[in-house]
């Protein structure tokens, strides 16, 4: 359908804008200035400033730009005689009832109030208004509220409420002491707010502004650094702010292409760990006992010395490598060819291991590429969202912010996973399962689309293979018999299914609840078979978003920090691959997959891996098994950590290495779109600590290799020669295409690839996996009558190392969430202290009430690293991808004494 187009007059010039545009739009559009507080592009119209008022010829009001839609042969001025002395008549109200230092105050920098004073000659008002005296609100560590500077534009109430799906402040009272506050004036952290500052981010004055930043630089004396964020993997990218060689605070970049503005509360205030005292500044070695300072050459010496001993005696693979999912692509990339090619084995593997291996193992298999379909901006687009075993609004916060502007266009939201969340909160339907039971419930989901023939037979036609094992075992669940595994009512299951089925556009987002079970490969081949089932694959806004967890670790796989692969998922088993690497690194490549990240561990503990070289992942709180891991590390001939704390996997080190933080050093990052964007170096190191390519490069030369990369562009350059998906990236072309560069892009004329699959499967046809529901292997008993799941909380990250050093008071302790009528029945009140215990290990915990865990099941966190809940986490696992099972652990809690 083809848009009625209008046309109208703007101070003279002709304009033809679509029929609907407001004549805000079609002057910006013109290029034409008007004036705008109360509005944003973003949030929905408001009209309550009147600043942006025009006059049009024959109207007798001047009505409001920003709210008024532009008619056929309109004629509009935007800076008459009238207008200019309506506005000038508005910013004298509205500085009559705002400090005094309001044109001379320099708290932003960029006060649109001011700049607009400036602009139409307002120096003083002729208004006597009544000031506001209200005091500076300033409890919470991350955003000060001054209300005397509010001109109540209200952008701060439509974020919070349209972007955020929250509704923490509102406006109050009325008349002059109309104010915008929380409920009750409660304070901010009373009052559910989750600090994003997308608020701070949106005031155009300075009412509302980061404690961080309160007092510390004016802002011609700062600089600012784009960048990309260091925690999840949704590539945020914001300005970091820096005085006299420190981060002092982050910014919203209005064109960052993943976030716009918008940030959580980590991205925006989670960066007080760069200059933490606890920063490794110094290499360290053992000296038996304690740790020495040593220089840099000292340690690298004894590093190469001990590795190449090692390796002689026992074999390269008595060595291991854990990469990072944290470090830049260059680092990930050096660390894989510093495995393969300096120690000579494959034994280099990293986090993805317990997290989206599963779906390297299933997607690869049905689609072709392990990786998410499509841009995170398509969920905004899609009619029907199904969100499985994903906690979306505290994991990807920013994520979630698409699936709250598909919600608002009216788009139905379903939400799998055993706790009601708050995307389950926000759901249409919440198919609150019990844990473990997926397959289940999406072969019946499937079930159901083959029966009512919802199923999209085209598609399932021209573009799949092995659709009759599908069919086959997806006809032995019946709704009926998924509702009695799985605990989901029967119609709930048959409505999501039309839902999804019948949707123009729908995508499926899934994460750890699917991929961290025993059975998580299985998981995610009943997700894919329902896409291709549906045909909701290879269009846009729609597709299977697996979000990948970590800064970089859909880059750590890409650069092949992995034991199976090569780069761009070369696989080392290929003759042909292993002939062009080692023509270009000048060494042979061993021929036989190495051990996972799983598997090494077991092997230090038994005695066959010697040495480990770790960078950047802290295994003594994050993997499975505590008491394997000590084990493992204790039993190591040699240790060494590479990390920018003394994390408490370092403290088991040899030898510790101190990296650069993401703010000290330049690279890029991928995040969960493919998207591969620059980081840039913000300050310089801090201490002598040095990026880990640096680190990298220092110790191949030291073990004789000669390389000689000067940055982390010439280690591009490398990367792209031999990595066809990576093939034509570089960084002109990053610094010249700031949305950044979605891979598959194999030369430089290539525009990148945001969605996949589009005319052909990566493996050219999509292959249906049948799979069939079994029960976890481990079931609660009389024993251990309880299911335990871990998982995050939205203010901490992992095992804490940076989040719990900030000083902005993030910290919390973990707490053992429990239904309160579990916790009535075992007598147990908040706070009390139980001895939890699992078939694997047991520890002490205080426990909190949550009612929106069903009965039986039991949550906590493993961020704390002091009181780790992978003590109780066995080693089991998934077979084909060694994910273990974080999730659905049965765990028997008694009442403890403190
Ligand atoms: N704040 C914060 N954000 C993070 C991280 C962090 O540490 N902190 N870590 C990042 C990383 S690396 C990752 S991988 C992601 C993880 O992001 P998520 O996967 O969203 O996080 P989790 O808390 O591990 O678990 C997700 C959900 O799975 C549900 N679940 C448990 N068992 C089952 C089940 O059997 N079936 C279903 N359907 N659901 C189940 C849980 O109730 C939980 O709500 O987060 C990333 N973002
Ligand atoms: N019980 C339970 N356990 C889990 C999970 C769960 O759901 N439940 N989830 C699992 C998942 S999905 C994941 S991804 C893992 C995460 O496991 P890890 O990756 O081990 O966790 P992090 O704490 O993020 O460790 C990253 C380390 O890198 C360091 N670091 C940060 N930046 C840099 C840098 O630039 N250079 C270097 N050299 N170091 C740096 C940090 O200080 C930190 O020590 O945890 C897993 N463990
Ligand atoms: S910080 Fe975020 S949640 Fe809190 S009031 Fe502002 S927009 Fe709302
Ligand atoms: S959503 Fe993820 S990438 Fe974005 S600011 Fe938060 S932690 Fe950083
Ligand atoms: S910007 Fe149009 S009324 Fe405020
Ligand atoms: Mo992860």
């Amino acid at each position: 359908m083809k848009e009625k187009m209008v046309t109208l007059v703007i101070n003279g010039k002709e304009v033809t804008v679509p029929e609907g545009t407001t004549i805000l739009e079609a002057a910006r559009q013109a290029g034409i200035y008007i004036p705008t507080l109360c509005h944003d592009p973003e949030l929905s119209p408001w009209g309550g400033c009147r600043l942006c008022i025009v006059e049009v010829r024959g109207w007798k009001e001047l009505p409001a730009a920003c709210i008024t839609p532009v008619r056929h042969g309109m004629v509009v001025e935007t800076e008459s005689p009238a207008v200019r002395h309506a506005r000038y008549t508005l910013i004298e109200l509205l500085l009559a009832n705002h400090p005094e230092d309001c044109l001379t105050c320099e708290r932003t920098g960029s006060c649109v109030l001011q700049d607009l004073a400036y602009r139409y000659g307002v120096r003083r008002t002729r208004f006597e208004g009544e000031k506001r005296n209200y005091p500076i609100e300033d409890s919470n560590p991350f955003i000060v509220r001054d209300m005397n500077k509010c001109i109540l534009c209200g952008l701060c109430v439509r974020v919070c409420n349209e972007i955020m799906g929250k509704a923490v402040i509102d406006f109050a009272y009325r008349g002059v002491r109309t104010k915008i506050t929380p409920p009750f004036e409660l304070p901010l952290e009373k009052a559910g707010c989750v600090f994003c500052g997308n608020c701070v981010a949106v005031c155009p004055v300075g009412a509302l502004f980061p404690k961080p930043m309160w007092g510390q630089g004016r802002h011609w004396e700062v600089k600012k650094v784009k960048t990309v964020c260091p925690y999840c993997g949704t590539g945020c990218s914001f300005y970091l702010v820096v005085k006299d060689e420190r981060v002092i605070g982050v910014q919203s970049c209005p064109d960052a292409p993943v976030n716009g503005r918008w940030l959580c509360i980590k991205g925006r205030f989670g960066f007080g760990f760069i200059h933490h005292r606890d920063r490794l500044k110094m290499p360290l070695i053992r000296d038996p006992f304690l740790f020495a300072k040593v220089t840099w050459p000292t340690s690298l010496k004894l590093v190469a010395r001990r590795l190449t001993e090692i390796k002689e005696k026992y074999g390269p693979d008595a060595i291991g490598v854990l990469a990072s999912a944290r470090i830049t692509n260059e680092e990930a990339y050096l660390l894989n060819k510093f495995a393969r090619a300096v120690l000579g084995t494959n034994n280099i593997d990293h986090c993805a291991r317990l997290c989206h291996a599963p779906t390297l193992v299933a997607l690869r298999e049905a689609f072709g590429s392990g990786a998410a379909t499509n841009q995170l901006a398509e969920i905004a687009e899609a009619d029907f969202i199904l969100v499985i075993g994903s906690n979306t609004t505290e994991t990807h916060p920013v994520a979630a912010i698409q699936i709250q502007k598909a919600l608002r266009r009216g788009a139905v939201l379903a939400v799998i996973d055993p706790r009601r969340t708050e995307i389950a909160s926000r759901a249409h339907y919440h198919l609150q399962l019990r844990p473990g039971t997926d397959i289940a419930l999406l072969n019946a989901i499937a079930h159901v689309c083959l029966q009512e023939n919802l199923w999209n037979q085209e598609f399932v036609i021209y573009r799949t293979e092995n659709f009759a094992a599908f069919r086959e075992a997806a006809m032995q669940y019946p709704p009926s018999l998924a509702a009695a595994i799985t605990g989901v009512p029967e119609e709930l299951i048959i409505e999501v299914a039309r839902h999804y089925a019948r949707a123009k556009n729908a995508v499926i987002i899934y994460t750890m609840g699917i991929t961290q079970h025993t059975c998580g490969t299985n998981n995610v081949y009943a997700i894919a078979n329902l896409a291709l089932l549906c045909g909701h694959v290879g269009r846009r806004g729609s597709g299977v978003l697996p979000l990948r967890g970590q800064n970089n670790v859909q880059g750590a796989c890409d650069m092949g920090a992995l034991p199976d692969y090569l780069p761009g998922y070369q696989a080392v088993t290929d003759p042909s691959v292993r002939a062009k690497f080692a023509a270009a690194w000048g060494v042979e490549i061993p021929d036989h997959p190495g051990l996972t990240a799983t598997e090494m561990f077991e092997a230090a503990a038994e005695g066959r891996i010697k040495a480990l070289y770790i960078v950047g992942e802290n295994p003594m709180v994050t993997k499975a098994d505590t008491s394997l891991v000590k084990k493992a590390l204790e039993n190591l001939e040699f240790l060494v950590v590479q990390d920018i704390f003394l994390t408490e996997t370092a403290r088991f080190a040899h030898v510790v290495l101190p990296a650069a933080s993401f703010a000290e050093k330049d690279g890029t990052f991928t995040n969960t779109e493919r998207r591969i964007q620059r980081v840039r170096r913000a300050i310089n190191p801090v201490g002598e600590a040095k990026p880990d390519w640096e680190i990298v490069t220092l110790l191949a030369r030291e073990m004789g290799h000669p390389w000689n990369y000067s940055s982390p562009a010439a280690i591009m350059e490398e990367i792209a020669q031999l990595t066809p998906i990576y093939g034509g990236v570089s960084y002109e072309r990053l610094e010249a295409e700031p949305e950044g560069i979605f891979w598959p892009c194999p030369h430089p004329e290539h525009p990148g690839t945001p969605i996949l699959h589009q005319e052909n499967f990566t493996r050219g046809k999509g292959r249906f996996h049948p799979v069939h529901f079994a029960p976890p292997d481990e079931q609660p008993d009389k024993d251990y009558p309880f299911l335990l799941i871990t998982g995050r909380y939205l203010t901490h990250y992992h095992s804490g190392t940076m989040t719990r050093r900030t000083p902005l008071g993030f910290y919390q302790e973990t707490l053992l969430e429990m239904n309160p009528e579990d916790m009535a029945e075992l007598g147990i009140k908040p706070r009390d202290r139980v001895l939890i215990s699992s078939r694997h290990g047991s520890m002490k915990i205080d426990t909190t009430p949550n009612s929106n865990l069903p009965r039986g099941v039991v949550f906590a966190t493993f961020h704390d690293a002091d009181n780790p809940i992978n003590l109780l986490v066995g080693h089991r696992c998934d077979p084909r991808a060694k994910t273990p099972a974080f999730k659905g652990v049965a765990v028997r809690i008694e009442k403890a004494v403190r």
